[in-house]
């Protein structure tokens, strides 16, 4: 896909190429930048000991109140990325040994409930409701308002819209709710706003190479926590797209957009969603030369939006960008601790 853009009158030309790049266009999401408007608009120590199995060595470690939901990850040289790169462009190889201390990881993304009980405890206001918009996938909305916004689509990834009054609390349209919701993951928050929740928790967010070596469970070279295959035993194991994108998800693992985030358990570690469900935030620079305002910073994971088609992302190794301002219907987080 080849994009232009004449800042000064807002013109963007667009051509696409389907196929070349896989790409659901959700690392394009930038207020100012991307939407088509007329002015305003790790992981091993190799578990220390390759061949003994992560409750064996854990056995001993005793759960502290103040790690209750988090699993303990142990650091050691952990090889992350790969030399068998599916999107070059994102700086997936090569694959290198980095090394890590143990850490604390939690085993499920930040529910909505979860961040409630931060807002209520701290007044916070997050990024979108301040800026007064966030981004919403085409089929949470109905026909007339995706004809009446329109204009408010994402130039390079159209079934993205920009969309008043959206925002953590509503996140699935403007008169949706948390009803039924409130053990999904939080969505429509910012980095900025995962840096505000971790730190309350007394957590800050995992590094990119902390949460893929979470992710890859002690195994290594595997696309997956569990191994290569998409679907051991024929289960879905994460909650992806089925079906065609962007107009024919099926469904077919029983979630069109988040499930709860305890609903599939992916490793060893006990980790729950680290593919699949909501893309999630690092604390990761993508550039680390980039000084600007708001910076790209590295997510990881892939989300119920993915389809191997398209945008096969929902591999440990795999990752992507937005800017630290940036939130969508499909991007949240989970926080990391010290041990
Ligand atoms: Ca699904
Ligand atoms: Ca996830």
């Amino acid at each position: 896909m080849t994009t232009l853009t004449l800042h000064g009158n807002w013109i963007i030309l667009i051509i696409f190429v389907y196929g070349t790049n896989g790409d659901c266009g959700c690392n394009k999401l930038e207020r100012d930048a991307a939407v088509v408007e007329e002015s305003d608009q790790v992981c091993q120590r190799q578990a220390r000991n390759t061949n003994k199995h992560y409750r064996d060595y854990y056995a001993d470690v005793e759960v502290e109140p103040e790690i209750e939901g988090m699993s303990l990850i142990p650091g050691g040289s952990v090889h992350i990325g790969t030399d068998i790169p599916h999107f070059q462009a994102d700086r997936e190889s090569p694959e290198r040994l980095v090394k890590l201390k143990d850490f604390y990881l939690d085993k499920h993304e930040v529910s909505n409930a979860k961040f409630e009980e931060f807002v209520s405890a701290t007044k916070y206001t997050t990024e979108a409701e301040r800026f007064g918009d966030s981004f919403l996938f085409k089929t949470l909305l109905s026909a007339a308002e995706q004809k009446r916004l329109e204009d408010y689509r994402v130039a390079s990834a159209p079934w993205w819209y920009k969309v008043s009054g959206v925002g953590w609390r509503n996140p699935n349209g403007v008169d949706s709710s948390l009803n039924g919701l409130e053990q999904h993951p939080v969505v429509h928050v910012s980095w900025r706003d995962a840096v505000a929740y971790c730190t309350w928790a007394g957590k800050r967010l995992p590094s990119e190479a902390e949460w893929e070596a979470a992710c890859r469970g002690g195994k290594q070279r595997k696309l997956f926590p569990w191994g290569n295959k998409l679907m051991p035993k024929d289960q879905h194991w994460l909650n992806i797209w089925q079906g065609d994108f962007p107009d024919g998800n099926t469904a077919d693992d029983g979630y069109e957009g988040t499930c709860p985030v305890d609903r599939y358990r992916q490793n060893v570690y006990d980790l729950y969603n680290m593919v699949g469900n909501v893309w999630e935030w690092t604390a990761d620079l993508w550039d680390t030369s980039d000084v600007s305002e708001s910076p790209n910073r590295v997510k990881k994971g892939g989300s119920y939006l993915c389809h191997k088609s398209y945008c096969f992302r929902y591999r440990c190794a795999a990752r992507s960008q937005n800017t630290e301002d940036s939130s969508a219907g499909n991007l949240g987080f989970r926080c990391a601790k010290d041990a």
